[in-house]
């Protein structure tokens, strides 16, 4: 069921450190070309430090845990294509379909693949108005049992992040934040809630991830990464642009998959493209972090 490209094969053998890339960040989370442009340049980050990129998709009903140059611009350009998580992934695989994997269905795929490190921008979560909608993200339950390590930049800033760590604190997924208190808010550095826990360095990020392992626990880390100062949006700036787009989403009747695509195409918009630019820089630096982290968990266990 799982096709490795060659770069993921020689890596496996060799017993190099691997990080996971996602593709819904790519078909769903992007515009054509930056999106493109993007995989690409994360792939070439996660090489130059010290470990082997594996973006994972579904094409044609099987698992393909690194894209060739070929597939990866095909998917890049790519029309409708599904947005797999968790519950359709078994489905695509069985009608021979072609998808993109969201969060969970990429840990999924990446520990089915012995792939313990995971890099992408932000996490789906409990989106606003969930008291209503019901609307939480499989990403949440996915950490909870899925033994992978996710680097982000927190959750989306356009989700309700109180709510969205209360449901981490009851799933038993550590919510890791890097180098500070404050859990980071993906295009913001900082937000006004304390992060549940801290680490500093890669290698204490990787020693929780085989500490937890050894103990038996099920699940994965939320890694919480900010993003450069450089590149970050104000949360203030950011915030009425997010209520926008959100009462637009309302007012469309946009539900289920299809909110958190059209919430970040709506303030791409209203931001004239500086969104697209911070989250392109939010996923290299995380891609930075999680090829140390791989780097780390190869070392101990080797
Ligand atoms: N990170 C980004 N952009 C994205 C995503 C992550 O910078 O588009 C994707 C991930 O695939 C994540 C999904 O799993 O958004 C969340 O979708 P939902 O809210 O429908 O669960
Ligand atoms: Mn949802």
């Amino acid at each position: 069921m799982i096709v490795f490209s060659p770069e993921v094969q020689a890596a496996q053998d060799a017993g190099r450190p691997l990080v996971a890339l996602e593709s819904t960040i790519i078909t769903h989370g992007m515009p054509w070309p930056q999106n493109l442009e993007t995989a690409q340049r994360v792939e070439d980050e996660v090489r130059s430090h010290g470990a082997v990129p594996a973006t994972i998709a579904i094409l044609d009903g099987t698992i393909h845990v690194g894209l060739t140059e070929a597939q990866l611009t095909q998917l890049a350009q790519a029309r409708n294509v599904a947005k797999l998580s968790r519950a359709d992934l078994a489905v695509c695989l069985a009608t021979g379909g072609t998808g993109a994997t969201t969060v969970a269905a990429t840990m999924i795929c990446a520990a089915r693949a012995g792939i313990a490190v995971f890099a992408t921008g932000g996490i789906g979560g409990v989106h606003k108005g969930a008291e209503l909608s019901f609307d939480i993200s499989a990403d949440l339950q996915e950490l909870a049992q899925t033994a992978v390590t996710v680097v982000a930049a927190g959750a989306k800033a356009i989700l309700d992040l109180p709510k969205t760590l209360e449901v981490l604190e009851t799933l038993g997924v550590p919510v890791i934040a890097v180098g500070q208190d404050s859990l980071p808010a993906f295009w913001s550095r900082e937000s006004d809630l304390i992060a549940p826990l801290r680490l500093d360095t890669a290698t204490e990020i990787a020693a929780a991830h085989a500490r937890r392992g050894a103990l038996g626990l099920p699940g994965g880390q939320l890694v919480a990464n900010p993003i450069p100062p450089e590149h970050q949006i104000a949360a203030d700036v950011l915030a009425p642009i997010i209520a926008q787009a959100t009462s637009e989403a309302e007012a469309q009747g946009i539900g289920g998959k299809a909110v958190t695509p059209f919430l970040l195409g709506r303030i791409f918009e209203l931001t004239e493209g500086r969104s697209l630019t911070a989250n392109i820089e939010l996923v290299l630096n995380n891609a930075r972090l999680a090829s140390a982290i791989a780097r780390e968990l190869g070392r101990l266990s080797p």
